[in-house]
């Protein structure tokens, strides 16, 4: 009798390249096992290093994680890599919006963490957990607090209506800022609360594949 079991070639697994602390790994990963994708992830950035080799620039000129190899095809920015496979391999489910219309309202929330929320948060989070005691900067993290509560306010009244972002289930939209509200609210330091994204964290954190691979210790 031939075994069921599949036999994962080499061609089947797709590769992240980065470190699992990174937000911008984290995205991924977690779009990777919500898809339930055979993968193998590689460390690399800050203390691995690797990201400065020659051989890595080939795939990511940027030097900078995460990277995507999946056969062929490279692709480096998280944001992209998550449309990618949710595209490839999730276009028959609520990551994927099946309609030209959820696509463009995913991609605008995933677009608005890069550029509105993104900044405040890469502030907070330097200066409260990874620079060392000395060289944190508290001034910082109250001017970029102000502005990362500006920014959440207006998440918080877009999921007044909504279990998540796009409407009763979660899509790539709810990534990038699904990662954000997972440091925010583990990081230790001043800051306001709001209902409607406290529910939505709640749900989140029910996923077993965001608590593997975004509900990490912050470092
Ligand atoms: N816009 C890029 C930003 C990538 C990025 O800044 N990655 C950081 C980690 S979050 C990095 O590679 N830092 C250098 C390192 O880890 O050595 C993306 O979304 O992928």
């Amino acid at each position: 009798m031939p075994s069921k079991q599949k036999t994962i070639k080499e061609e089947d697994v797709v590769r992240i390249f980065g470190r699992a602390n990174s937000i911008n790994v984290q995205k991924a990963m977690w779009m990777i096992g919500e898809l339930g994708l055979e993968h193998e992830r590689v460390d690399v950035g800050l203390q691995f290093g690797i990201n400065d080799t020659p051989e890595y620039l080939t795939k990511n000129p940027n030097g900078l994680v995460p990277t995507l190899e999946d056969g062929d095809v490279i692709v480096w920015e998280s944001h992209s890599i998550v449309r990618y496979l949710a595209d490839k391999f999730g276009a028959d489910t609520h990551w994927w919006p099946n309609d030209v219309v959820g696509r463009a309202h995913a991609g605008q929330w995933m677009d608005w963490y890069a550029s509105r929320l993104h900044a405040p948060m890469t502030t907070i989070f330097w200066n409260v957990v990874r620079h060392p005691p000395e060289k944190r900067d508290p001034d910082a993290v109250v001017a970029a607090t102000a502005d990362a509560e500006k920014m959440w306010a207006i998440l918080d009244t877009q999921l007044s209506s909504k279990d998540f972002i796009g409407g009763a289930a979660p899509s790539v939209g709810d990534i990038p800022v699904g990662c954000a509200i997972h440091r925010w609210n583990a990081m230790d330091f001043d800051k306001p609360a709001f209902a409607n994204i406290d529910a939505w964290y709640a749900r989140l954190s029910d996923r077993i594949t965001y608590q593997d691979h975004v509900m990490l210790p912050l470092s």
